[in-house]
């Protein structure tokens, strides 16, 4: 599973990368520092882990991770051959949700290739360019369907949703806003299209306004949370140099200069679940003093798949999971207190796996 990090050339992507993945990547005050796309694997904060890590004291503990790639800044006439055009487009096919970067920090020394600062103009340059490629590629099928349909009236179906979906970019939207029945769903998901992508919209802040006690208020926050609602999207705040000056205080001062400022968490945590929750990801944990480890399954995924995800013997062997949720385990304060209270059940293999669930697999092969 894999996030790609999109948006105008110099906007921070490179930096935000850094600050996810602990990498030192380029990251220059000149448009198109990034040209090859740089990966890096992420973990996935979890307080219920560092609960159970603190009960069983493992000699391992194995979070979640996800995987970021940062691109190239994408430009205007991206679609066309602009910038690094269809090569920047191609390193973001594969990918399985996008982090949109938005400028929305005024610092007159960082180029802006857009010449000042306007949240809604830059999020509407690159989803244009997104729907303009999904445009190419829907194109070309409707002229493979044609030729089909003669021969194929099955087809003919196929043809209609297509055409509706032309339609649909050619307003100017993104193909993830469109309501379809659930059969349409499955088609259109298989198509490589772009503006079919989950996507959050990452605000970068600067400094001052990210630290100011209520970000929030924020115009151009605000006119991008509206954005947002609209088109089936999330956004959050985040300031990449923001990131970076809290990760060089130590451990005492940030958590003071924290509450201060009301601030829960780092905003790099905030970003990396909502990060995994869009991308319809879940985690169930195993525990014993050798590891505490959580395991990352598609919401939906039922024991006996879940199992298959530690080992394919299990799945095979599959005879039952004993599960008991985090909140129950953390109210018993220990396994056997749980298991007293009755609270650790015994499910079958189309038990619908929950996010924090603690199982243990009970297998024969
Ligand atoms: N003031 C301020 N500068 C920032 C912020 N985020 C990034 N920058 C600066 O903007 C410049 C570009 O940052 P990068 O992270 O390289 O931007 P990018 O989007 O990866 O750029 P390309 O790879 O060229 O597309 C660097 O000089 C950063 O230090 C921010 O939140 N505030
Ligand atoms: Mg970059």
């Amino acid at each position: 599973m894999k996030i790609g990090i999109i948006g105008l050339p110099n906007v921070g992507k490179s930096t935000i990368f850094n600050a996810l993945a602990g990498q030192h990547i380029s990251a220059e005050n000149y448009p198109f520092c990034t040209i090859e796309p740089n990966l890096g694997v992420v973990n996935v904060p979890d307080y219920r882990l560092d609960y159970l890590f603190e009960m069983y004291r493992p000699k391992k503990y194995t979070p979640a991770s996800v995987e970021f790639v940062d691109v190239a800044g994408l430009v205007r006439g991206a679609s066309k051959g602009e910038g690094l055009g269809n090569k920047f487009l191609s390193n973001i096919r594969e990918v399985d949700a996008l982090l949109h970067v938005v400028r929305c920090f005024e610092q007159d020394d960082i180029v802006s290739v857009e010449g000042t600062v306007d949240p809604l103009r830059d999020i509407e340059i690159i989803e244009l360019e997104l729907i303009f490629s999904d445009m190419d590629i829907i194109q070309r099928r409707i002229e493979k369907q044609e030729k089909l349909v003669k021969g194929d009236p099955g087809a003919s179906k196929d043809l209609l949703l297509l055409n509706r979906l032309k339609d649909w970019l050619s307003s100017g939207r993104n193909v993830r806003e469109i309501e379809l029945n659930k059969e349409d769903k499955v088609f259109v998901s298989q198509l490589p299209l772009l503006s079919n992508k989950p996507v959050i919209y990452a605000a970068n802040f600067s400094i001052d306004d990210y630290f100011d006690g209520n970000p929030e208020d924020n115009e151009y926050y605000k006119k991008i949370k509206n954005l947002a609602e609209k088109s089936a999207s999330t956004v959050l705040i985040i300031s990449a140099k923001g990131e970076e000056e809290l990760s060089d205080m130590d451990i005492e001062d940030r958590k003071m200069f924290m509450s201060e400022l009301n601030f829960d968490e780092i905003g790099l945590n905030r970003l990396i679940r909502e990060s995994y929750r869009i991308l319809g990801l879940i985690s169930f944990m195993t525990v014993g003093k050798d590891e505490v480890k959580a395991w990352t399954v598609k919401d939906g995924t039922i024991a006996q798949k879940a199992a298959g995800k530690i080992h394919s013997d299990i799945e095979r062997g599959f005879i039952r999971a004993e599960v008991i949720s985090f909140d129950n385990l953390k109210a018993c304060n220990s396994m056997q207190n749980a298991k007293e209270r009755g609270l650790v059940k015994s499910e079958g293999k189309d038990y619908v796996i929950k996010d924090g669930d603690i199982i243990l697999f009970r297998f024969n092969v």
